[in-house]
C-alpha cells in the first residue's frame, strides 16, 4: 500500500527503511491484521469478569457476561472516546486559564497580555463589563470566570452557550444536552459507562453529544485565552514541508499541542546572544524553529514559523538527521520519537509532568520559568548540534509556500476592505449569488491507513471547482500547506470561476495583488471553533440557525479521539460531517443508524463515512446543493 503522497516523506521513510528504523508504517504492519471485534466497537474491558466480545455475524454470544448487547457496547465505547477528547481539549484550556489568572494577578511577567482587543472582545462576549476598566482587571474576571467553567455549576458552560446561535442553545436544551462545567461530563460519561449504569444506547449517545458540546467550550476557551495572551492569528506568509530543516542552523523543532511552551521558545528563539551561541558552535544560520502538529500550527499562524510535518509523519522530521531538538509538550506525540532519536543526535525534549517518554530527556515546564526553560532548551539544542553525524544528513528539497492566519477576525477584516460598513455582506451576497456554493472545513488528522493527504487533495481540488470555499485546521491544515494549497497558484489552477472571483476581489482589497489562497489556514484543532464562529455569524446575519446554511465539514483521514469528540460536536452544531473512515462503531446497526441518520432529525447535523475521496466531494456537494435548495438559493 502506498505510505504517502508527499515526496519529501517518501524520501524519509526510505532513507529510514536503509537505515533499519521502523517508522508508523512498519509498526502497522506488523499489526495486521488487526481485531475484527475491535475494529467494530464488539469489545468491552470495562470490567474483570471480561474481556467480552460479540459475535459480529450472530453465530457466536450475542452479550457480554453482564449481558450488555452490541447497542450497550458501541455506544459507550464512543462515550468513552468522546470523553477522552475532551478531557485532552479540557485539559489544555485549563493550562492557559490558569496562565491567564497569573497573568492577571501580575504573577506571570513571561506572560503578559498581548491582545486587549480580543480581551474585551471576550469579555463583552460572556458578559463581563469592559467600560471604564482596566485590562488587568478585566483579565482577573475573565480568568476567573474561566476556571470556573471547569467544575459543575447549575448555569450553561458560558464559553459553549455565548458562541452559538440562540436556535442551537434551544435545541441543546430540547434534549437535554447542555453541558454545565467541561470536566463533570467528563467524569459522568465514565460514571455512566462503568459496569452497570448506563445501558441505553441513545440514553448514552445523548450523554457523549453533551460532553461534545464540553468539548467545544474548552476548544472555545482555548483558542480565546491564546489569542488574548499570544496575540489574535493574522494573514502571514511561510512555508512547509521538511525542506524548512536546515543543514547551517541549529534546528529546534516544536510539538504537541498548547502554545504555553511553544509561543516562549519562539520569543527567546531571537535572542540575539543565544543566535550568536548557535553560530559559534558552528550553525552559521543560527537558530531554526520550526513546528509540527497542532503546537507548530499555533506557532505558523501566529508568528509565521514554517511547518516541518504533521501527524502520522512526524518521526521523519529526525530522519533528516538535522534535527537538533525535538520538544514536545502533549498529545498526538509519538513515544516511538524517542527509538527513532536515538539512532540519531537529535535530543527529545518532554516538558508536561503528564507527559514523560522513556528515552527522552524531560526539562519541565513551568510557567514562573517559562523564558528560562525556554533558553534552556535552546542551549542544550546547541549542544546537540556539535554532535551531529554528517553520514547521515539527509534533508529532502520540497517546501512550499503558505499563506496562513486566517482568523475568524481576520477574515472578518479581510471582508471589511471589500464593505466597510457590512464586513459581511460580500461574503453572505456571494453564498446567495452561488459564487460560492458553500463552505467546508477540513480537519483531523493523517493515519497510517490512508496514504498520507490522498484524501485531502483529492477533496479539495473536486469542491474548490465547484466553488467550494475551504478552511482547514489541524493536521488538515498541514496537509495543504504540504502540498501547495495555501497558496495564490492554488487558487488560480483549482478554483472554480465564482471562487476564484471572490477571492482575488478580497485579496486585491486586502494588497496581496492577487487572490487570497485557495485553502484558509484557521489554526490548530482547538481553532475549529473559529470556523464555527464564522458560520455563527453568517447564520445570525441571515437569521437562519447553523443546521440551514450550506457549510459541511470534514476529517477524510481521522485518528484520534478529540477528532471524533470535534466530529460530535460539528454534527451537533447542524453540519453534515464527513469522516474518511469508519469509528469502532459499526458492530452496532442501532448506533450507526443513530449517527448516520436519526441524529439529522434532533439536530440537523449528522455523520457521513465514505472512504473514496471522490465519491465523498460529491456527497458534501450533493449536501451543499440540499442546504441551498432548502434556503431557496440555486442549486
Ligand atoms: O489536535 S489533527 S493528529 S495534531 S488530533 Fe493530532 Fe489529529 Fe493532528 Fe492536533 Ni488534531
Ligand atoms: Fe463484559 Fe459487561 Fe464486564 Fe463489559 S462490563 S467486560 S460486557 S461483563
Amino acid at each position: 500500500m502506498e505510505k504517502t503522497t508527499d515526496r519529501a516523506t517518501q524520501s524519509m521513510i526510505d532513507e529510514a527503511e536503509k537505515r533499519g528504523i521502523p517508522l508508523v508504517w512498519d509498526r502497522f504492519a506488523a499489526q495486521l491484521p488487526q481485531c475484527g471485534f475491535g475494529e467494530l466497537g464488539l469489545c468491552c474491558r470495562h470490567c474483570m469478569q471480561g474481556p467480552c466480545r460479540i459475535d459480529p455475524f450472530g453465530d457466536g454470544p450475542q452479550r457480554g457476561v453482564c449481558g450488555a448487547d452490541r447497542d450497550t457496547f458501541v455506544a459507550r465505547g464512543l462515550g468513552r472516546a468522546v470523553a477522552a477528547g475532551t478531557a485532552s481539549h479540557g485539559g489544555h484550556a485549563r493550562h492557559m486559564a490558569h496562565i491567564l489568572l497569573k497573568s492577571a494577578k501580575g504573577q506571570a511577567p513571561d506572560y503578559p497580555i498581548r491582545d486587549e482587543a480580543k480581551l474585551r472582545q471576550v469579555a463583552t462576549r460572556i458578559g463581563v463589563a469592559v467600560e471604564g476598566r482596566g485590562t488587568a482587571e478585566i483579565a482577573l474576571e475573565v480568568a476567573q470566570l474561566a476556571m470556573a467553567e471547569f467544575s459543575e455549576k447549575d448555569t450553561p458552560l458560558l464559553w459553549a452557550a455565548t458562541a452559538v446561535t440562540k436556535g442551537r442553545v434551544e435545541t441543546f436544551i430540547k434534549y437535554g444536552v447542555v453541558p454545565t462545567g467541561i470536566d463533570s461530563p467528563v467524569a459522568e460519561m465514565m460514571h455512566r459507562t462503568t459496569y452497570g449504569v448506563d445501558a441505553d444506547p441513545v440514553n448514552l449517545l445523548l450523554g457523549t453529544v453533551k460532553c461534545a458540546l464540553a468539548d467545544f467550550g474548552a476548544c472555545h476557551l482555548a483558542t480565546d485565552l491564546a489569542d488574548i495572551l499570544f496575540g489574535t492569528p493574522q494573514p502571514v506568509v511561510t512555508k512547509a514541508n521538511l525542506g524548512v530543516l536546515k543543514k547551517d542552523a541549529v534546528n529546534i523543532a516544536l510539538h504537541g499541542h498548547n502554545p504555553l511552551l511553544s509561543d516562549v521558545v519562539v520569543q527567546v528563539s531571537e535572542d540575539l546572544e543565544l543566535v550568536a551561541a548557535a553560530k559559534k558552535a558552528g550553525a552559521p544560520a543560527g537558530l531554526n524553529v520550526v513546528g509540527i502538529c497542532c503546537t507548530g500550527n499555533e506557532i505558523m499562524v501566529r508568528h509565521g514559523i514554517p511547518l516541518a510535518t504533521s501527524s502520522v509523519s512526524q518521526e521523519t522530521a529526525i530522519v533528516t538527521g538535522v534535527l537538533d531538538a525535538l520538544v514536545v509538550d502533549y498529545q498526538c506525540i509519538m513515544p516511538a520519537l524517542a527509538s527513532v532519536a536515538e539512532c540519531y543526535h537529535t535530543k527529545l525534549i518532554t516538558t508536561m509532568p503528564i507527559a514523560k517518554i522513556p528515552g527522552a530527556t524531560h526539562m519541565e515546564f513551568t510557567p514562573d520559568k517559562a523564558r528560562e526553560t525556554a533558553r534552556e532548551i535552546i542551549r542544550t539544542a546547541i549542544e546537540a548540534f556539535s554532535r551531529r553525524d554528517p553520514d547521515k544528513i539527509r534533508i529532502p528539497q520540497e517546501t512550499n509556500a503558505a499563506i496562513v492566519g486566517f482568523s475568524a477576525e481576520a477574515v472578518v477584516a479581510a471582508l471589511a476592505l471589500v464593505n466597510p460598513e457590512d464586513p459581511l455582506k460580500p461574503l453572505i451576497d456571494n453564498i446567495v449569488n452561488g459564487n460560492i456554493y458553500g463552505i467546508c472545513l477540513f480537519a483531523g488528522c493523517n493515519t497510517v491507513k490512508i496514504a498520507q493527504d490522498a484524501n485531502y487533495i483529492e477533496m479539495v481540488k473536486r469542491l474548490a471547482a465547484k466553488n467550494v470555499l475551504i478552511l482547514a485546521t489541524g493536521c488538515a491544515s498541514g496537509a495543504f500547506a504540504r502540498q501547495g494549497f495555501m497558496t495564490q497558484e492554488a487558487t488560480r489552477s483549482y478554483a472554480g470561476d465564482g471562487l476564484k472571483a471572490v477571492l482575488t476581489a478580497i485579496g486585491e482589497a486586502a494588497g496581496l495583488a492577487g487572490p487570497l489562497p485557495l485553502v484558509l489556514h484557521m489554526g490548530s484543532c482547538v481553532d475549529n471553533t473559529r470556523a464555527a464562529d464564522v458560520a455563527v455569524a453568517v447564520a445570525n446575519k441571515l437569521g437562519v440557525d447553523l443546521d440551514r446554511l450550506p457549510v459541511v465539514a470534514s476529517a477524510p483521514e481521522p485518528v484520534t479521539e478529540k477528532a471524533v469528540a470535534i466530529g460530535t460536536w460539528a454534527v451537533a452544531a447542524g453540519l453534515p460531517t464527513h469522516l474518511g473512515l469508519a469509528p469502532p462503531v459499526l458492530g452496532s446497526k442501532t448506533v450507526t443508524t443513530v449517527l448516520t441518520s436519526t441524529v439529522k432529525d434532533l439536530f440537523g447535523g449528522y455523520f457521513m463515512v465514505e472512504p473514496d475521496p471522490g465519491k465523498a466531494a460529491d456527497l458534501l456537494l450533493a449536501t451543499l446543493s440540499s442546504r441551498r435548495t432548502g434556503l431557496g438559493l440555486s442549486a
